[in-house]
């Protein structure tokens, strides 16, 4: 027999949970675990819904520290907000593209996703949570934007007295009213992902002496990564490495770049090296491709993925259109006008490719902070792109440099990087964009350099679905020659700001593609670095990561 549980009203002061950024509530796990902090940030979002009384509601996380904690809050506010179930990943285990998977499959009314993505974790570390739509997809900004609006408000919140849930264990219980429902985090993410790939093709790949590494960086993709590389596809037994998730990930950072996965990258640029690298990171969102010996920018991924895309079985009847984040490179850009489709321009962070998916407008969709992800699942999903490289290099018998560089000889090499100053002072980072765009309308036409300014902007969106409009997403500095910096402000760090520049420079001759890329855009660096001001204003000389 269960006990009768009972919901408790716990009166509480308002809190100003964050301005929606990039993509949910970041903080330190001290914050959170500050009395009350999680529960008015759970019961504002539970404030800002309509209709969900006995509807399935969705909670995962990537098990960082906090993750099981966070769990039980939410199960009893839950029960006591009148949800008729929760499906709830093993272990309180959801990547973010499975939470999404699930939620579609299951018609869930919605999803809570547990994860401060590729920030570090561990108890002085980062925590986050984030809400998801119906549809899957983190959710638009008139919601966060009510959710942030109801934290200054908020006087109560609603929770179960009732003992903790097992997690642990796969079936349902009883909380109160509510069923909790634990599954497998893997089955349906994996069952969807053998409906749009080749798996025998990959298979056999794998058979014919293929090797790849799959590094896991300690987070959620391991059981992911696991169960479907070696388990399904027969990839030898220990192709992924750090398999297992962690509550502070091993003490990394879970970010799959050039500089994060350092043990990965050695091992590709090292003797011996395997065929196809990846990584991905905290909640298993993003992913990083590498070549024997060979670097792919995430913007190319997008590029190559989509001129390829109709060798794989869930793609093979064409994509209706591309989009990209407005940082992420113009590579795409030049596919999509072969294939005589559209490219979106987005703002930054997935949630605005959420509509164009929905209405049909686009099929893969990319950032270049390493997201891929296509009309699947409303999340980036880097095993998913993992996948997709496996099967276009399987399909196509060609390496993943030789992939790239055949792209480049088509359509010119699209070279780029991102350079981040981290932790920088807060009113320096949004001084450097105030500056920028009050001496923007002088620029145009003025020679800085070798390069001629062709304009600067503060990127405006305009939603061509719903019409809802996005400013301030970006600052655009545009060169007569096709050549482009983005400086934009991180909306996802916990201390300081993070001033990103974004640079990007069209190489059409073949005889240049081999040119290193930080050696390649130096001059565009020093006109950034000085139109910018960014010395003199961050006291910074060197970005902090380069990707
Ligand atoms: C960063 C990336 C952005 C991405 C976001 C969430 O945001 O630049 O492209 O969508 O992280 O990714 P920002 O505001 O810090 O630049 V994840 O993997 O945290 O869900
Ligand atoms: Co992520």
């Amino acid at each position: 027999m269960t006990a009768v549980a009972t919901s408790r009203t716990v009166d509480t002061t308002p809190f100003d949970g964050q301005k929606p950024g990039t993509s949910g509530l970041r903080k330190k796990v001290k914050a959170f675990a500050q009395p009350h902090y999680l529960e008015n940030f759970v019961q504002s979002i539970f404030d800002s819904l309509d209709g969900f009384a006995g509807q399935a509601l969705v909670v995962g996380g990537d098990g960082r520290y906090y993750n099981r904690t966070a769990v039980q809050v939410i199960l009893k506010m839950a029960a006591a907000a009148g949800f008729g179930r929760v499906l709830v990943g093993q272990g309180g285990i959801l990547s973010t593209p499975a939470a999404s998977c699930v939620i579609r499959k299951r018609k869930a009314f919605g999803g809570i996703i547990l994860s401060a993505s590729h920030n570090p974790g561990g108890p002085d570390e980062d925590f986050g949570i984030k809400y998801n739509i119906g549809a899957g997809g983190p959710a638009p900004e008139a919601v966060t934007e009510a959710i942030h609006a109801r934290t200054k408000t908020i006087a109560q919140y609603h929770i179960l007295d009732a003992a903790d849930v097992d997690i642990d264990t796969l079936g349902e219980s009883r909380l109160g009213a509510m069923v909790v429902e634990v599954i497998d985090p893997v089955a349906d993410y994996a069952a969807l992902m053998e409906t749009l790939f080749d798996f025998a093709a990959i298979r056999r790949l794998f058979d014919g002496g293929f090797r790849m590494r799959f590094d896991a960086m300690g987070a959620v993709t391991g059981p992911y990564a696991t169960e479907i590389l070696e388990n399904r596809l027969g990839a030898a037994p220990g192709t992924v490495i750090n398999g297992t998730p962690l509550e502070d990930f091993g003490g990394h950072h879970p970010d799959p770049n050039l500089v994060h996965a350092k043990e990965l990258v050695d091992e590709l640029f090292g003797p011996d090296a395997p065929d196809l690298g990846a990584a991905s990171d905290g909640d298993g969102d993003r992913n990083m491709i590498l070549g024997r010996n060979f670097y792919v920018t995430p913007s190319d991924s997008l590029a190559v993925l989509s001129e390829h895309a109709t060798v794989c079985p869930g793609y093979a009847g064409g994509l209706k259109g591309i989009a990209r984040s407005m940082p992420t490179s113009r590579a795409p850009d030049r596919v999509a006008a072969a294939l005589g489709i559209p490219c979106w321009e987005t703002p930054t962070g997935w949630k605005f490719f959420g509509t164009l998916l929905d209405a049909g407008k686009a099929t893969l969709c990319g950032e270049e902070s390493f997201g891929t992800g296509s009309d699947h699942v409303r999340e980036k999903d880097g095993l998913w792109a993992v996948l997709m490289w496996l099967n276009v290099v399987a399909a196509t018998g060609k390496s993943v440099e030789t992939l790239v560089r055949a792209h480049w000889a088509r359509f010119g090499r699209t070279v780029y990087s991102r350079h981040d100053y981290e932790g920088v002072d807060s009113d320096a980072a949004n001084g450097l964009v105030e500056h920028l765009r009050a001496i923007g309308p002088g620029l145009a036409g003025k020679t800085v350099g070798p390069y001629t300014v062709e304009g600067l902007d503060d990127f405006a969106y305009t939603d061509p679905v719903d019409g809802s409009v996005s400013t301030h997403q970006g600052i655009r500095l545009m060169f007569t020659d096709g050549s482009r910096v983005v400086f934009r402000l991180s909306g996802t760090g916990t201390s300081g700001a993070t001033l990103r520049v974004y640079l990007e420079q069209y190489e059409p001759d073949p005889a240049r593609h081999d040119i290193d890329t930080q050696e390649a855009l130096a001059p565009l660096i020093a006109v950034a670095g000085a139109v910018a001001e960014i010395a003199a204003r961050t006291g910074r000389t060197e970005p902090t990561v380069i990707t």
